[in-house]
């Protein structure tokens, strides 16, 4: 006789289980649009940025792997996204990191949504799992925001995009520094 399979209780709601698969596209999304950036950053000799968008976009396919992998263990089932509407070329260097720190405010925003939803519906768990994309968004902002001040720091006459490209690379330890 066939055994039956037994649908594992779920600790979501509906709701959430929405919400966090709206995320997952999110971290997709943004793991693709650094993807994009970094590889556009290559082709104009801007070797430190690429390497740091490089990395990010792996580290955006981690965030959106984490989601993924909490979803399905508490019940729920999350969506591979689409990933459509990518930008490719950039007017200029300032015009990549304004844009990252553009995406990166959008990100916080909904993530504080998520985690506010899941307060008011008492999912403490999924609040909990949360708070690491709290903390990282708060990082990640610090980051998006220095590189977006170097610009007018250094300014980007003569060797001051070259020195831009390069200080872009000490990013990490500044957010480190600063909290
Ligand atoms: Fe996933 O933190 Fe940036 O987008």
């Amino acid at each position: 006789m066939k055994q039956q399979i037994v649908t594992p209780a779920r600790s979501l709601s509906k709701e959430t289980e929405e919400l966090l698969n709206k995320q997952i596209v999110m971290e997709g999304k943004s793991s693709a649009a650094y993807l994009s950036m970094a590889s556009w950053c290559e082709t104009k000799g801007y070797e430190t940025s690429a390497q740091f968008l490089y990395k990010h976009s792996e580290e955006e396919r981690m965030h959106m792997l984490k989601l993924i992998h909490y979803v399905n263990t508490a019940g729920g089932h999350a969506l591979q996204p689409e990933i459509t509407g990518i930008k490719h070329t950039f007017k200029s260097l300032r015009e990549v990191f304004e844009t990252v720190l553009h995406h990166e405010l959008d990100v916080t925003r909904s993530i504080n949504s998520i985690v506010d939803h899941c307060f008011q519906s008492k999912d403490f768990a999924t609040f909990n799992f949360l708070q690491w994309y709290v903390m990282e968004q708060r990082e990640e902002e610090t980051i998006a925001r220095r590189a977006v001040e170097l610009f007018d720091l250094i300014g980007e006459e003569g060797v001051g995009l070259w020195m831009i490209d390069q200080e872009i690379g000490k990013l990490e330890a500044f957010a480190t520094k600063v909290g």
